[in-house]
């Protein structure tokens, strides 16, 4: 269902309000519209667009780039064969390219280095090109313009590069408008199958390569680093004497990675992937409940001097998602383990779930906004907003506060193929210095990580990034209660203690 039309379904539904005359009639009217759009409006809200390229498909495609990676802007099974639909999403994204899938087991499209912009002119591009992969070729067909020149049309019709014409008359087949600056033979490029079963348009964002020298100095040096870095954690004290853990709070964005960055940090120290907190990726928030993780070392003889606070995702919406109230609940020790969040109310004083009087234990000592280096450049308007008053919220009660940058390995190809070049990143390098910008953070206080979400077993340089990431929250968290000991009654008092 578009904006639109539920626009004038709710204009409508309006007028129904105000009307006297027929009220009962017309109720009866919403109502069966309601039956009829609230399945599909929920699925709209719930659907995670997913790209239909397999393993193979992309790395083939990939081989096409220098070090890119590619985000999904549009796809046509989702959001319609309609040209509007693809304006909608694509125009003045830059460099794309397409991919079209058809029943002979082609995939192929073609890439444009300029914005589609409605301009109903002949784009020049010297970088555009048409492609074919296949699963029987080894390598991508790689077709340039013979003129070195013409890239395609621009118009307010047509999803098209070089010859090829996709979304042809608002369906799902493709037209060759004859021209011979691109020549190649229709049985190599598309099997002569013109009929498509997807079509998807994808921004393709540079990474940049890898810098000379490293931007953040790190030992990878294997099982000796881990073990230090373990050690420190299990032999952390907080400098305060009636507290004994450090109580860490994970805020962002749905599915940014918070409940796997605790599964990730439980792993290393069980010794093996393990995944007790729910993690997934669905429309609106998998975690609903404030959870408090204890991670036990040694075996489970020991637990940790850390307690990782796991939360509900913060969604655009005033009542949707994580509130700014709730979180302010939860700083000052106010919400208790498993307390299940409600979207469209904020943590109630005299309800379940609420401790009356916290001590310092019960507050929270360092928070990490958890971002998805992937989604990080389009997050909207509204999400930089909540995040900003959020940070307003948690700066006026003092309690320091890190970034951690989750998928820094779907983030940049370099990354995924070996996470040591993590800090040689040129992509990486320019998030944390955007996220450092957007959220007013220092560079320093930005640390970008890999969860486990895929593996089965560990791997040392995943755990010393994360246990990195760890320590440095402890650190933090110190740095809390050092302030807490030089502000002595009058910042107990303050907090309300
Ligand atoms: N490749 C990769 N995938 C990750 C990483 N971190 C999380 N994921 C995946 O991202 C998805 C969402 O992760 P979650 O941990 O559930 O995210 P969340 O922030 O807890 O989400 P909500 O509870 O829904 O707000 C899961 O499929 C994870 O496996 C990462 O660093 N790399
Ligand atoms: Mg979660």
């Amino acid at each position: 269902m578009s904006l639109s039309t539920l626009h004038s379904f709710c204009s409508f539904l309006g007028a129904c309000l105000y009307s006297e005359v027929r009220f009962i009639s017309m109720m009866g009217f919403c109502y069966y519209l309601l039956l009829v759009f609230l399945p599909q409006v929920l699925s709209d809200i719930m659907s995670v667009v997913k790209s239909s390229l397999s393993v193979e498909q992309e790395k083939k495609l990939l081989s096409l780039f220098g070090h890119v990676r590619l985000h999904l802007l549009y796809k046509a099974s989702v959001h319609s064969y309609m040209h509007s639909a693809f304006h909608n999403r694509c125009d003045g994204q830059g460099p794309t390219v397409l991919v079209a899938y058809n029943k002979a087991g082609f995939v192929f499209g073609g890439y444009i280095s300029k914005n589609y912009a409605q301009t109903n002119q002949a784009i020049n591009d010297d970088k555009a090109f048409l492609y074919s992969i296949t699963d029987q070729r080894e390598k991508p067909l790689r077709v340039s313009s013979t003129d070195g020149q013409y890239g395609f049309t621009d118009g307010k019709n047509g999803l098209n590069v070089g010859v090829l014409w996709f979304l042809n008359n608002n369906t799902s087949t493709v037209q060759i408008v004859a021209g011979n600056s691109y020549t190649f033979e229709g049985e190599e490029m598309h099997g002569n199958d013109l009929q498509l079963t997807e079509c998807e348009v994808y921004r393709v964002e540079d990474c940049g390569g890898l810098l000379k020298t490293p931007w953040r100095e790190i030992d990878w040096e294997g099982y000796s680093n881990k073990e230090r870095l373990m050690d420190y954690i299990k032999n952390y004290k907080p400098e305060v004497k009636s507290v004994f853990q450090a109580r860490v709070l994970l805020v962002g964005p749905v599915g940014a990675g918070k409940s796997s960055f605790f599964n990730s940090i439980n792993s290393v120290f069980k010794g093996h992937v393990t995944g007790q907190a729910n993690t997934g990726s669905a429309g609106t928030s998998l975690t609903t409940q404030f959870r408090t993780y204890s991670i036990k070392a040694d075996q489970g003889r020991k637990a940790l001097p850390l307690v990782l606070c796991d939360t509900m995702g913060l969604e655009e919406g005033h009542s949707a998602g994580l509130d700014i109230d709730d979180v302010n609940s939860i700083l000052k020790g106010h919400v208790q383990d498993r307390y299940q969040f409600n979207p469209s109310m904020s943590v109630q004083t005299d309800g379940v779930g609420f401790c009356k009087s916290p001590s310092l234990k019960d507050t929270i000592h360092c928070v990490v906004y958890v971002l998805d280096a992937c989604k990080f450049t389009l997050l909207s308007a509204k999400m930089v907003d909540k995040l900003a008053a959020i940070r307003k919220g948690i700066n006026k009660q003092g309690v320091p506060q890190l970034v951690l940058l989750t998928k820094v390995d779907e983030a940049c190809p370099l990354v995924r193929d070996d996470l040591t070049n993590i800090y040689l990143s040129h992509y990486i390098e320019r998030m944390t210095r955007e996220v450092s910008v957007c959220l007013g953070v220092s560079q320093s206080c930005v640390l970008p990580v890999k969860n486990y979400s895929r593996e089965l077993e560990l791997d040392v340089h995943t755990d010393i990034l994360l246990l990195t990431a760890v320590v440095q929250m402890l650190r933090y968290s110190n740095s809390y209660f050092d302030d807490i000991y030089q502000g002595g009654d009058q910042k107990s008092e303050w907090l309300g203690l």
